[in-house]
């Protein structure tokens, strides 16, 4: 394979380097966060008032984790470690609180942020001739300003279409000749859906690849995507408090998502006990932000679920490896006292060929036990007068769920198109029950 480096030096770059690279930035990373007020009392906290007291990588771990609830605490400017006038832009993720993560940007910190999209982009093997349409949403959510950015970086053509509204995303692929496409996964899979619908022959189009992220995927959907699609598809992970897309990206060998570890120290722990976990063994994704001034964030709790693999990639990089991100250490629903993670549901839906492209999984109490109802989409052509074959599909559906999850669900097939769709993260866990149960 012809593989392409958009910074070779740094990204090939022998570990021992690399290593002392991060601890070098660290170093400076430290210095900004004893600016903001959250870290002066939480480093002095734990006897650190220099970023001389930090002499190697490994005094990382002195430093106590910060979460999702210091980062809402220290709303608006806790963790604002320059003046405000130095500020050029800010992202923010709303969640159910109601309070956002809100991370500030420098002007070299957008740059920095810049070039680690292009980084992950260029390793794909796109180039200037590539004309490139980003569907997904802009405004504060980092997905589109942080692919665009990216994307102009390198000299593609660079399509600003927003999420949303199929019709006139086939309009701009077939007007431009769009080749790359950047998407949720659930938009890609929308998006083919009506591309059939709208009787769109994917030979009329120059599509070659795919980014799609933002939210968990299964193998099997990567799959799926690329085989109706005909194209290559890239996952690509990142986090508004890691600045977004960027952290993490696969590159032409499609096996796990290079972490750039010149701009992220990346840890993985047992969310249980917190000490790391064995290399390979998986558990919660801990980052370090190395490339930002403006907003500094040490050991982040992501609550992401993954592990690392410890062989070298054939690319070359020299850059750590996270597997696919299974989903989250809060997401794992518990039903009936069994501990199922929507991504063992996606995993086994979307390995059946029948099986349409969406899915919603309903959790409700009836009575004093829990009810999984798993709701997938099928072709129009299976609803026929003779019932027999549905009944045959959900059987097969159901008996291959309760083997991978050992919960028996209720299964319904829905028509093409009749589940809701989302043009950002899928919404793709409906759970009724009562909050305190
Ligand atoms: O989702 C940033 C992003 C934009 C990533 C575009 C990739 C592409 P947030 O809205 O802060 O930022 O959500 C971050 O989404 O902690 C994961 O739980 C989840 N997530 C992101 N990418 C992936 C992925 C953006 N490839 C949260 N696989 C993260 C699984 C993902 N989960």
């Amino acid at each position: 394979m012809n593989f392409q480096y958009w910074n070779p030096q740094i990204e090939k770059m022998p570990r021992p380097e690399l290593e002392a690279l991060q601890l070098e930035k660290l170093k400076a990373e430290i210095g900004h966060a004893l600016r903001t007020p959250f870290y002066k009392s939480r480093l002095g906290s734990v006897g650190i008032k220099s970023p001389d007291e930090i002499k190697t990588l490994d005094d990382l771990k002195k430093i106590p984790f910060t979460t999702k609830h210091d980062l809402r605490e220290g709303f608006p400017y806790g963790f604002l470690s320059i003046p405000k006038e130095e500020v050029v832009r800010l992202h923010a993720s709303s969640g159910t609180t109601g309070i956002p993560t809100t991370i500030y940007f420098n002007q070299d910190d957008i740059k920095r942020w810049t070039g680690y999209v292009a980084r992950c982009i260029f390793g794909t093997g796109c180039d200037k001739h590539d004309v490139f349409q980003n569907m997904i949403t802009y405004g504060l959510f980092t997905g589109g300003l942080g692919f665009h950015q990216g994307g102009e970086e390198i000299g593609m053509l660079v399509i600003p279409s927003g999420a949303g509204n199929t019709a006139r995303q086939f309009k701009l692929m077939q007007d431009f000749g769009t080749t790359v496409l950047h998407a949720t996964p659930s938009f890609l899979l929308h998006v083919e859906s009506k591309m059939r619908e709208a009787g769109i022959k994917r030979e009329s189009l120059a599509l070659k690849r795919a980014f799609a992220g933002a939210e968990p995927y299964s193998e099997d959907t990567r799959r799926r995507i690329e085989n109706l699609l005909h194209i290559d598809v890239y996952n690509s992970y990142g986090l508004s408090e890691m600045n977004g897309p960027g952290v993490a990206f696969e590159c032409q060998c499609k096996n796990g998502l290079h972490i750039w570890e010149d701009g992220y120290i990346a840890e993985i722990i047992n969310p249980d006990t917190l000490e790391p976990v064995k290399d390979g063994e998986t558990g919660e994704l801990v980052l370090t932000v190395l490339c930002r001034e403006a907003t500094p964030i040490l050991r982040y709790r992501t609550r992401d679920l993954t592990a690392f693999y410890t062989e070298p990639c054939a690319c070359g990089r020299t850059h750590r490896r996270l597997r696919r991100i299974t989903g989250r250490s809060d997401d794992m629903l518990i039903i009936n006292g069994v501990n199922v993670f929507p991504s063992q549901i996606e995993e086994v839906i979307m390995g059946i060929k029948e099986v349409g492209n969406n899915y919603l999984i309903v959790v409700e109490k009836e009575g004093v036990l829990d009810r999984l109802t798993v709701k997938t989409e099928v072709g129009a052509d299976i609803f026929m007068d003779d019932a027999r074959p549905l009944n045959a599909l959900k059987e097969r559906i159901r008996e291959t769920l309760q083997a991978s999850i050992s919960i028996s669900p209720r299964v319904e097939l829905h028509e093409s198109g009749s589940l809701p769709v989302s043009e950002g993260k899928a919404v793709r866990v409906k759970d009724t029950r009562p909050k305190d149960v």
